[in-house]
């Protein structure tokens, strides 16, 4: 039988260069491991998809082998080709000077790089074996946000349950405020991309800029730039770069 950690380094091999992290390692040796996404691009940072870490019937009777195979291959796979193509699109912008279509190309990578980092959550998540129930230090974490492990469950049951369409029931974990947090997500992103940490960040709300530019939004963005503390920015890279 393989191992998920056989899976993950064969994965490595078979990919050639693809850098892939080893999150569920990180979680079963201890909690001071350090945390590191998992990573969805190749050596050249273009989007992969990863090969399933089972068989298409491994999650029966849950979910069947035809919806996983259907799930898998029409709907994770193209939304990996979709991303990539978002950013090549995006290239040829910049090369060109040329950004009529910047908020297309912008829509279509959040929604499809969002697909490509849930998908890719969600497959390495779920498991044909049984999932038992948390433990150890992320148990702790659960009791000290969420009450006990029961809570979280109803809570977590009850957001998933309850998304509005198309969407995601999330558990995750915020580094800024030290709490895991359940979130509910329409669609795979509402225009942004799952796991990204800002590192500047500009405001457009009207209150921003009407006074002064009423609706001249655009002369406001441009000016803003005069204005953005670099230094900061550098910093805050700097910080977000022991996360990957
Ligand atoms: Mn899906």
């Amino acid at each position: 039988m393989t191992t998920r950690r056989d899976f993950l380094q064969s994965t490595v091999a078979i990919a050639g260069g693809l850098v892939l992290s080893n999150f569920s390692q990180a979680k079963e040796n201890n909690s001071e491991t350090t945390y590191t996404p998992n990573k969805l691009t190749d050596a050249q940072g273009k989007y992969v998809l990863l090969p399933l870490p089972y068989s298409y019937d491994a999650l029966e009777p849950v979910i069947d082998a035809h919806t996983v195979e259907l799930h898998y291959n029409f709907h994770h796979k193209p939304a990996v080709a979709a991303a990539n193509k978002a950013e090549d699109n995006l290239s040829v912008a910049r090369d060109n000077n040329d950004f009529t279509l910047v908020k297309h190309y912008e829509r279509e990578l959040a929604f499809s790089l969002s697909s490509h980092i849930l998908h890719t959550l969600y497959w390495d998540n779920l498991s044909g074996k049984g999932g038992g129930i948390p433990k150890g230090h992320l148990l702790k974490a659960i009791e000290n946000n969420f009450g006990s492990y029961e809570k979280l469950k109803s809570h977590l049951s009850a957001a998933t349950t309850s998304v509005e369409g198309a969407g995601w029931g999330i558990l995750g974990y915020l580094p800024a405020s030290g709490k895991l947090m359940v979130l509910q997500c329409e669609n795979h992103q509402k225009l942004t991309a799952w796991g990204l940490i800002p590192i500047l960040v500009l405001d457009v709300w009207e209150h921003t800029y009407y006074l002064k530019y009423q609706n001249r939004r655009s002369e406001y963005v441009n000016n803003l730039f005069n204005i953005i503390n670099w230094n900061i920015v550098e910093e805050r890279f700097n910080g977000v770069l022991k996360f990957s």
